[in-house]
C-alpha cells in the first residue's frame, strides 16, 4: 500500500547563496529575477510522488539572511528537521567554507542524524566558478551526504535535489 508522509526540510546557507530562488523553483517551477530578499522565516509546501507511488509532503524552510539569525532562533528553526539543504554558491568560494559552520549549528539542535544535500548553485555561472563537484564531493563525504550542482536558474538538478531527500527520509523511516 502507498503511504502518505509529511516531511520538515530546512534549507541552510549564506545570504544570496539561492535558497529562495531554490525554494520557488522547486514550489513553483519558475525563476523570478525580481525576487525580494526574504525577511523572517518562510514555510513552503509541495507534495511529491515517490516511484513506490508514496505521497510525500514536503514542508519546505526558508531562512532569513541575518548571521544573528543563527543564534536568536536555531532551536526552533531546525527542531523537527527531517532533512537538510546545504546550499552555496559556486562563485562564491567562502560560502562553501561556510558549511561546517552550518553543520555544527544543525548537529547541537538535533539528536538525530538526518539526510543532508550539499548543493553548489548557479552552476549556469560555471564561467564564474570558485569551486567545483570535487570540493562538493569532499564536503558531502565528510558529512555523510550527497551532492548535485544545480541552477535555480535553469532548474538544473532542482527536482532531483529535493526528491532525492524524500527518498532517503522515507528510506531512513523504514529502516
Ligand atoms: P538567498 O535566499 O540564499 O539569500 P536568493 O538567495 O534566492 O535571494 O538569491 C540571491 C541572488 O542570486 C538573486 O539575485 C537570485 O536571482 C540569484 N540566484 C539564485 N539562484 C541562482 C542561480 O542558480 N543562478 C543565477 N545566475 N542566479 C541565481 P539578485 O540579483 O536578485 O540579488
Ligand atoms: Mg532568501
Amino acid at each position: 500500500m502507498p503511504k502518505e508522509y509529511k516531511m520538515k526540510i530546512c534549507l541552510v546557507g549564506e545570504p544570496a547563496v539561492g535558497k529562495t530562488s531554490l525554494i520557488r523553483r522547486f514550489v513553483m517551477d519558475k525563476f523570478d529575477d525580481k525576487y525580494l530578499t526574504t525577511i523572517g522565516t518562510k514555510v513552503s509546501k509541495k507534495e511529491v510522488v515517490l516511484d513506490d507511488g508514496s505521497k510525500v509532503i514536503l514542508m519546505v524552510w526558508d531562512i532569513m539572511g541575518q548571521p544573528s539569525f543563527r543564534q536568536m532562533l536555531k532551536e526552533s528553526y531546525f527542531y523537527g528537521a527531517n532533512g537538510i539543504i546545504a546550499v552555496s554558491d559556486i562563485t562564491r568560494k567562502e560560502t562553501l567554507d561556510a558549511m561546517p559552520d552550518w553543520i555544527g549549528t544543525i548537529k547541537s539542535v538535533l539528536d538525530k542524524e538526518v539526510p543532508i544535500v550539499f548543493l553548489g548553485n548557479k552552476c549556469d555561472l560555471k564561467d564564474a566558478a570558485q569551486f567545483g563537484e570535487a570540493e562538493l564531493k569532499q564536503l558531502a563525504d565528510m558529512n555523510n551526504g550527497k551532492y548535485f550542482l544545480t541552477s535555480a536558474k535553469t532548474g538544473d538538478h532542482v527536482n532531483e535535489t529535493f526528491t532525492y531527500l524524500a527518498e532517503e527520509i522515507v528510506k531512513k523511516l523504514k529502516r
